[in-house]
């Protein structure tokens, strides 16, 4: 079959500090070959919309596969997908990824016969025999399907991780990737899911709490594959068994290979495994994100973050000693008023780290989606970016978000001001040089894309697509019951999975 896959515009966030390689859909792309069939891919986050239907023209696909990662992308596939209808009628349209596999019904509904299935879970094992089904109609006995007529089996864990590497060739502008100074940057999975089980987060909920590792000479030879100097690992929490991230390392070194890296972790595991984060700086780790989430004990115990701000105090130690330039994520309260802003300011100017600043939003498949009491106060998906606030806020919306781009400003303005950028020359005129200007640009996009009247009037925008009405706000929820994925053994002893906590 000729299969076209496709993935969604760029969000707020990428404009500015990063635009990522769509490498679930590469992995996809990888099993379908695999399986015989022919396959483009067109990122949309680089390419424009006319491109995409010129290569829809000359390729003429059997099936059109989309990426649904993200809540605010859904809107725009609902598009895309009625108007491949309306040009080829007999076109199979699926759609998989994150965030469409908490609410597949919905978005089959309001897609209103556009989209003929939605893969929820993993797509590397469901994509190939999704459309190997189509022509019997037979769609439905595969698992994770889900069509307008009714669901398949349940999605199954499947596949070894080092099957399937990356399709990274058939993308096409990958210049056009990077994080940061990272630039360009390509993306690299070692483990997949998380075993811990935050309130505000749907990776655990996603992958049922379960956690596979990539082998360690398979990760290796798929950082051998790629030639960008940048790799950004996409782990949710990078080196959570200490082994594995120096056994990879060692395979890396075995190798002779030289990159640049950027990793997400937790507080306790860089706490914790510090020996493999040093290793790993030999190597060439300079960036990593750490999800630092509240100032407080009461907020982090709110988010069962599982760690301290005694925790988290002795991360950042770790990383300063390290040398390597952290991130820190913060997750504003729409109860905050300006006094909590200005606190975080304070502390932000204290520290020496790179500090983000998301909004707090409940999405389908986390716990807070169906315990939170209050009332969202909006249900367009293109608002649910962690940018926007969608919960009511203590603020007048007005002020809550001149507060908001007010501490973005000093923060980017501490980093991306005329001191950092004096540190940053080098590194700037080292990607000019390179022809690489995505992190250049970065630096001076900040007020266009951060800018408190345009979010405002965002709210204001005409809404055609919304997420499904939240159910009554529950005081506790069973957590099994929020998985795509239920692991095996779940399903077998009826028992919680390798918890942390
Ligand atoms: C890279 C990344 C981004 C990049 C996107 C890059 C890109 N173009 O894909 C950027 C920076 C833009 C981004 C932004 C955000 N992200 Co993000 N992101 C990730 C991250 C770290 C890696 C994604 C990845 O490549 N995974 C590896 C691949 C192999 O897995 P995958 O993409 O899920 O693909 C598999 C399946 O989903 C499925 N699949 C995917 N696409 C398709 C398509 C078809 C047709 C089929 C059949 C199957 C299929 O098959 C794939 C193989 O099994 C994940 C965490 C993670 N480890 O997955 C978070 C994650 C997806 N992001 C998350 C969040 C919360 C966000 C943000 C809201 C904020 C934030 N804090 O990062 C924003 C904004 C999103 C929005 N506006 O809606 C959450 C969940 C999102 C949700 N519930 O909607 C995750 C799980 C992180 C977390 N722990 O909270 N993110
Ligand atoms: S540690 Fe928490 S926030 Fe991070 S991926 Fe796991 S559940 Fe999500």
């Amino acid at each position: 079959m000729r299969v076209l896959l496709v993935h969604p515009s760029a969000l707020m966030y990428s404009e500015l500090y990063l635009r990522l390689e769509p490498l679930g859909l590469e992995r996809v792309a990888s099993s379908l070959l695999a399986h015989g069939h022919q396959v483009r891919m067109v990122d949309l986050q680089v390419y424009r919309h006319d491109e995409m239907w010129a290569l829809f023209q000359e390729f003429s696909p059997d099936a059109v596969g989309f990426s649904l990662n993200y809540l605010a992308n859904v809107p725009e596939v609902i598009d895309l997908a009625k108007s491949v209808k309306a040009r080829r009628p007999g076109c199979l349209v699926f759609t998989g990824g994150h965030s469409v596999s908490f609410i597949a019904e919905h978005v089959l509904d309001q897609a209103g016969g556009a989209i003929d299935a939605v893969v929820r879970g993993e797509g590397e094992q469901a994509a190939p025999r999704l459309v190997e089904a189509a022509p019997d109609g037979a769609l439905t006995e595969v698992p994770g399907v889900v069509t307008p007529g009714g669901a398949g089996p349940a999605p199954q864990l499947g596949g070894r991780l080092e099957d399937n590497l990356p399709a990274r060739h058939i993308g096409g502008r990958r210049r056009k990737y990077f994080i940061g100074v990272l630039d360009p940057a390509a993306s690299v999975e070692f483990s997949r899911g998380c075993p811990w089980d935050c309130s505000f987060c749907s990776a655990w909920t996603f992958y049922g709490r379960s956690y596979r590792k990539v082998p360690p000479e398979a990760a290796a030879e798929d950082v051998a594959r790629v030639r960008e100097p940048g790799v950004f690992l996409v782990d949710d929490v990078a080196f959570i068994q200490p082994e594995h991230g120096m056994e990879i390392g060692r395979a890396i070194e075995r190798r002779g290979i030289r990159k640049e890296y950027y990793l997400e972790t937790r507080c306790d595991i860089l706490v914790r495994n510090e020996e493999v984060f040093r290793y790993w700086r030999r190597l060439g780790l300079n960036y990593m994100f750490l999800g630092i989430e509240s100032l407080t004990d009461e907020g982090l115990d709110a988010f069962r973050k599982r760690s301290s701000t005694d925790v988290n105090a002795k991360a950042l130690e770790v990383a300063r000693r390290l040398g390597v330039t952290v991130a820190i994520n913060l997750i504003a309260d729409p109860d905050w008023d300006e006094a909590q802003f200005e606190r975080v300011r304070q502390w932000a100017m204290e520290v020496p780290e790179i500090v983000h600043l998301t909004v707090q939003t409940p999405y389908p498949g986390t716990e807070i989606w169906h315990t939170e009491s209050r009332r969202l106060s909006t249900r367009d998906y293109r608002l649910f970016d962690v940018q926007h606030a969608v919960l009511p806020t203590r603020l007048p919306l007005e002020r809550f978000y001149a507060e908001l781009v007010k501490t973005q400003a000093v923060l980017a303005r501490k980093h991306l001001g005329a001191a950092a950028l004096a540190q940053t020359a080098g590194i700037a005129a080292r990607h000019l040089l390179h022809g690489q200007t995505n992190f250049v640009r970065m630096i001076w996009k900040f007020q266009k894309v951060y800018n408190a009247k345009r979010q405002l009037e965002d709210h204001w925008a005409p809404v055609h697509y919304e997420l499904p009405e939240p159910g009554a706000p529950v005081s506790g929820v069973e957590r099994g019951s929020l998985y795509v994925h239920v692991p095996l053994r779940l399903t077998r002893k009826g028992t919680g999975v390798g918890a942390v906590g």
